[in-house]
């Protein structure tokens, strides 16, 4: 028969370890701090990057900048999960700290205990739907970009709140020995085997696996493609495909002789097929394609600048331009080009990947490629550029 006493629920005083500490929580928290900062600050350069009108202009050169933020993103993201987990199994004991009796003591503990579930769940789901993303693991009925955008900010704003509270803990914790027992609860015990060092640089080195995980489906660390355990795509490609020609709906339309790109410029039109396109000045840029799934790759694009196509149709520099792709109604189906990167020497209306002419699968007849952008914004099978 069970007594009462093993039926009550548990108390903060159950948890004997001394490895649960402050000591161990502030520098856990700490690079779980650094990596969730440089994640929100690329992610926020992403979402800039994917709209029209930036409030922030972002450049076009250098041309990785994206693939580079964008990694930075992944990476960090990727290093938070074993570093979340670490911090939580540290400092669940706090759950069941007894509830104080008198109404002021209740109201505060009660507000801290909803500012602490509001971080851990709001980080929890932005971790797993960034995973889950790069994994294109798409289960979910909203929309990602807009739910993992809105929700960074709920992570952020509560981190902060956190450690405005927590700041005099934190201060003790980290200027003090890591071993110490300053800031211990009354029942904790030495450790045994695992010291309190030990438990942080097991974090680290789990951070740094998950981060070998994530780089490699990033694709910075080809390497590591090997072992990429989120991303299939990156090992079957030489550039993944993200959505084929036939994902897409295309095929039969790219396929046809009489497929055609269309320029234009108010009242001026021009109207060109492949094989015209092949006849015009062509130029070679080595750009990457870094999709905000995470993965990012090179490749030698050669086509015709699409600064020579606006000079075709008389339009002056400075000007916006609409490009739309053979399909339509996805919001990968046509991009709003910034005027400084509509004039970029670099941006191309690439005909050849590699050296080989497109595949339908990478944008045959034609695709843009641009420096310094999203992958979702270099749009594939173009049938029409409009200058704005
Ligand atoms: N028309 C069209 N263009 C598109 C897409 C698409 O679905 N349709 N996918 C975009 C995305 S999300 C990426 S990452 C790149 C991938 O290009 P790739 O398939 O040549 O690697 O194409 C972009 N261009
Ligand atoms: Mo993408």
């Amino acid at each position: 028969m069970l007594s009462r006493e093993r039926l009550r629920p548990p108390q903060e005083s159950d948890f004997s370890s001394r490895l649960r500490s402050a000591a161990v929580a502030a520098r856990v928290g700490l690079w779980l701090g650094i990596c969730f900062v440089l994640a929100f600050i690329t992610g926020l350069i992403s979402h800039y990057a994917q709209l029209p009108h930036p409030p922030i202009p972002l450049p076009s050169s250098p041309s990785w900048g994206y693939r580079l933020t964008q990694t930075v993103h992944v990476v960090t993201g990727t290093a938070a999960v074993p570093l979340l987990l670490v911090k939580l199994w540290v400092v669940y004991p706090k759950l069941f700290q007894p509830i104080p009796r008198k109404f002021g003591a209740l109201f505060v503990s009660g507000l801290e205990r909803l500012s602490i579930g509001v971080l851990v769940s709001s980080a929890v789901l932005e971790l797993t739907i960034g995973i889950m993303n790069v994994a294109q693991w798409y289960v979910w009925p909203f929309d990602f970009k807009k739910t993992h955008y809105a929700l960074a900010f709920v992570v952020i704003g509560a981190l902060i709140v956190h450690i405005a509270v927590k700041l005099p803990v934190i201060r003790t914790a980290l200027g003090a020995d890591i071993e110490g027992t300053d800031v211990d609860r009354p029942t904790a015990v030495r450790p045994g085997v695992l010291t309190r060092r030990g438990v942080v640089r097991i974090s680290w080195v789990a951070a740094g696996l998950a981060v070998i995980a994530g780089s490699s489906a990033a694709g910075t660390a080809p390497v590591l493609n090997r072992i990429a355990v989120l991303s299939a795509r990156s090992r079957k490609y030489g550039i993944p495909i993200n959505r084929t020609a036939a994902q897409a709906g295309v095929v039969a339309q790219i396929s046809r002789a009489d497929n055609v790109c269309s320029v234009i410029h108010g009242s001026r039109t021009m109207t060109y097929s492949r094989d015209e396109l092949l006849v015009l000045p062509q130029s070679t840029h080595t750009l990457p394609i870094a999709c905000v799934e995470g993965w990012s790759r090179s490749g030698t694009w050669t086509g015709v600048p699409l600064r020579h196509l606006l000079d075709l149709v008389g339009a002056e520099t400075g000007r916006q331009v609409m490009v739309q792709s053979v399909q339509r109604g996805t919001t990968e189906s046509q991009t709003i080009l910034p005027a400084d990167f509509a004039d970029d020497s670099r941006t191309l209306l690439a005909l050849h990947l590699d050296g080989e002419p497109l595949s339908y699968d990478h944008g045959y007849p034609a695709r843009l490629i641009a420096p310094d952008r999203p992958g979702a914004l270099q749009t594939k099978w173009v049938s029409r550029i409009e200058v704005l």
